[in-house]
């Protein structure tokens, strides 16, 4: 990844699945930019990019904020030039909207995990593309979760919103693949982080997917991070639109 510059979004804390990723592109020669949420993480996210090799940069982004975007795409026009790679790592919904019936999900709620969750990547996406078309083109990529395709209990309205991402996920995979750009999801397994701690029953879930999974173990992020590098690298460079779970093939088994 030596010469190539990216951005990553959503790096929270020393758990989130994009400072995993960060970690390895960082550690194969890449520019990162780090985008983070607002003020309120600017620390926590500083300290690690403190223990980083190589001159990376800090910016902040709350990603429903077409203006915020703006800004954040007109920094690093300035600082880096051009862009090559995009880590999209974001997705929020309401604690009550991912627990209970689904069925009572609010306008509101369902609206707020949509904008969060799957919106963000076509606002990120329409920001980075200029800047990678200067590069010759690029590679984006998404973190989903398979409560997509299938029915997993209290993800709820993520559910939703994740199958409006991977959809998302085609439809500018065709639309930016002519200007040289990819655009592809990763589906890892539970991960316990931040966003996943705080919900019940949570440990339950990591005990039953490695007890089924074909290859009996959970999801290490360091897995999701080689898989991104992949997809992030040349060596990705005929594929696009697509879909990977990096879940030990827990997604193929029927019971
Ligand atoms: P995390 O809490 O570390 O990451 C979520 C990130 O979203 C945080 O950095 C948060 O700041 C960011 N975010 C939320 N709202 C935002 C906004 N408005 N603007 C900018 N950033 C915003 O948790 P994680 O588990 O690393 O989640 C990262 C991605 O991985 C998510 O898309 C999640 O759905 C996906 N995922 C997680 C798991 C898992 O089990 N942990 C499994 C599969 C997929
Ligand atoms: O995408 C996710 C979690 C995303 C998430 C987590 C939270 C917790 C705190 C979104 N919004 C919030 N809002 C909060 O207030 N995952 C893939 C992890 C996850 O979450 C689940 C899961 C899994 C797996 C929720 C229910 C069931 C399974």
């Amino acid at each position: 990844m030596e010469g190539k510059t990216g951005l990553v979004a959503g790096v929270a804390n020393r758990n989130s699945i994009a400072w995993s990723i960060a970690q390895r592109l960082a550690a194969e020669g890449a520019r990162v930019v780090f985008s983070y949420q607002g003020e309120r993480l600017r620390g926590r996210v500083e300290a690690l990019v403190g223990e980083l090799e190589g001159d990376h940069l800090l910016l902040p982004c709350d990603a429903t904020s077409d203006q915020e975007i703006d800004i954040l795409f007109r920094e690093i026009e300035s600082q880096c030039g051009g862009l090559d790679f995009l880590v999209h790592s974001i997705a929020f919904a309401n604690k009550e909207d991912i627990a209970g019936h689904f069925v009572n999900t609010s306008r509101e709620g369902f609206r707020l995990a949509h904008d969060v969750s799957a919106y963000t990547l076509v606002g990120l996406a329409r920001g980075a593309a200029p800047l990678m078309e200067r590069n010759g083109g690029g590679s984006i990529i998404a973190l989903t979760y398979l409560g997509s395709e299938r029915v997993v209990p209290n993800y709820n309205v993520m559910g939703v919103a994740k199958a409006s991402l991977e959809a998302s996920v085609r439809y500018l995979a065709a639309d930016l693949g002519p200007r040289g750009i990819r655009v592809n999801a990763l589906s890892p397994g539970p991960i316990s982080t931040l966003a996943a701690r705080g919900i019940a029953g949570f440990s339950e879930m990591l005990k039953a997917v490695a007890d089924r999974a074909p290859m009996r173990r959970n999801t290490d992020p360091a897995e999701v991070a080689d898989a991104s590098l992949f997809l992030l690298s040349d060596m990705g460079r005929g594929i696009t639109g697509e879909l990977i779970h990096i879940d030990g093939g827990f997604h193929i088994v029927g019971m």
